[in-house]
C-alpha cells in the first residue's frame, strides 16, 4: 500500500515539475526572452540534478538500511565467512567510489550550468591525470579480482576425503536428494533408467554401490563436518541455492557440478540465535526453470554428527522400499542385493 502511495506521490511531483517548466516556457515566450540561448529551463534542469541526487541518495540509504536484515542473512558455513568478507570489502570500495562519482556527476551540471557571463575553459587533456585515473582503478580492481580468485579457488578446491556426499538432482519441479548410504559411495546413474514410478534419478542398480543408496525428503547434514553436494539436473538448468550456507551452484543437464562446505550451526542453534522456533534452512532453485520454479524448495536440517549418524542408520535404501528395482539383475548381483535387503529388515 505504501509503495503505491509513494509511486502516486512521485508521479504528482513529476507532473508538478513539468507544469512549472511549461509555465516558465510560456512566460518567457510572452516576455520575448525565449530567443535567448539558455531559457529559464536551464536553471530548472540544473536544480533537478541536485534534487535527483538528494532524493536518490536518501532513498538508497533508507532502503538499504531498512532491508538490511533481508539481504544479510545469518551465516552458517565456514567458507561463508570468506565470501561475506569479500562482499563487504568490494561493497566498501565500490560504494565509496559510487558515492563520490555520483556527487560529482550531479553537482557539476548544477555548478557549471550555462551562464552568459562565464566562458568555458579550453582544457583538452592532462596526461598526468589520465595516468592516475587509469593506474589507480586498475590496481584496486586487480587487488579485488585476485582476492576473489583466491577465495573462489579455495572454496571450489577438491572436497576433503571424509566429506559426506549428498546428490542433489533438480528436475521440473522438485529436487531429488540421494544419499550414498553407509559406504559413502553413490551408485552410478544413467538418464535412460529414469522412470517416474520408482527411479526418479535414474540410479543404475547393476552397480552394487547403489544397493544402500537412499532418498530423503529433507536434506540432513552434520554440523562441523565437510559435506559434498554432487549436483545435476534432469531436464533444464536449475540452480542450487542455500543462502545461509552462502552456497550457490548451477545444476546443469549433462554436466555434473559440485560444491562442498562445512556447516557451522545446527538448525536448533540457528533457531535459538534468531529466537524463531519455526526457522528452517532452505535450499531453493535460483534459476527460472519454468512455471513451477517457485515450488523447488527443500529443507536442510543441520544436526549434531551423532544425530546425523543415527538418522542415516535409520534410512531405508531404494531397493528395500522397492525390491522390484533389483528383480532383473544377474543371479550374482541379485544375491548381493537380497543380502542388503535382508540387513535392513
Ligand atoms: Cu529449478
Amino acid at each position: 500500500m505504501y509503495g503505491f502511495l509513494i509511486a502516486v506521490g512521485i508521479l504528482f511531483l513529476l507532473s508538478i515539475i513539468w507544469m512549472v517548466y511549461r509555465i516558465q516556457t510560456l512566460v518567457s515566450v510572452v516576455k520575448g526572452s525565449d530567443k535567448k540561448i539558455a531559457s529559464s529551463s536551464n536553471k530548472v534542469n540544473a536544480m533537478l540534478f541536485v534534487v535527483f541526487l538528494l532524493a536518490g541518495g536518501v532513498l538508497m540509504f533508507w532502503y538499504s538500511i531498512k532491508e538490511f536484515d533481508n539481504y544479510t542473512l545469518p551465516l552458517a558455513s565456514e567458507h561463508g565467512a570468506v565470501t561475506d568478507n569479500l562482499f563487504w570489502i568490494t561493497m566498501a570500495v565500490t560504494g565509496i567510489v559510487f558515492i563520490i562519482t555520483h556527487i560529482l556527476l550531479f553537482w557539476f551540471p548544477y555548478k557549471y550550468q550555462y551562464n552568459e557571463k562565464r566562458k568555458a575553459t579550453f582544457y583538452p587533456d592532462n596526461n598526468k591525470l589520465e595516468v592516475i585515473w587509469t593506474i589507480v582503478p586498475a590496481f584496486v580492481l586487480a587487488l579485488l579480482v585476485i582476492g576473489g580468485w583466491k577465495a573462489w579457488s579455495d572454496i571450489t578446491a577438491p572436497a576433503p576425503e571424509n566429506s559426506h556426499v549428498v546428490e542433489i538432482m533438480g528436475y521440473q519441479f522438485a529436487w531429488e536428494v540421494r544419499y550414498p548410504g553407509m559406504d559413502n559411495v553413490l551408485g552410478n546413474y544413467d538418464y535412460r533408467l529414469i522412470n517416474e514410478i520408482n527411479n526418479q534419478s535414474g540410479v543404475d542398480f547393476t552397480d552394487k554401490n547403489s544397493f544402500d543408496d537412499f532418498s530423503s525428503p529433507v536434506i540432513y547434514i552434520p554440523k562441523g563436518e565437510p559435506v559434498l553436494f554432487k549436483i545435476r539436473a534432469r531436464d533444464v538448468l536449475h540452480s542450487v541455492f542455500a543462502p545461509h550456507m552462502r552456497l550457490k551452484m548451477d545444476a546443469v543437464p549433462g554436466m555434473p557440478t559440485r560444491f562442498w562446505f562445512t556447516p557451522t550451526k545446527t538448525t536448533d542453534e540457528m533457531r535459538a540465535e534468531l529466537g524463531n522456533d519455526e526457522f528452517e534452512y532452505e535450499l531453493a532453485c535460483t534459476e527460472i526453470c519454468g512455471r513451477g520454479h517457485f515450488s523447488m524448495k527443500k529443507i536442510i536440517k543441520v544436526v549434531e554428527p551423532a544425530e546425523f549418524e543415527k538418522w542415516r542408520s535409520e534410512q531405508k535404501p531404494y531397493i528395500v522400499n522397492n525390491p522390484a528395482l533389483v528383480e532383473n539383475l544377474s543371479v550374482e548381483l541379485k544375491e548381493l542385493a537380497d543380502i542388503t535387503i535382508s540387513e535392513y529388515k
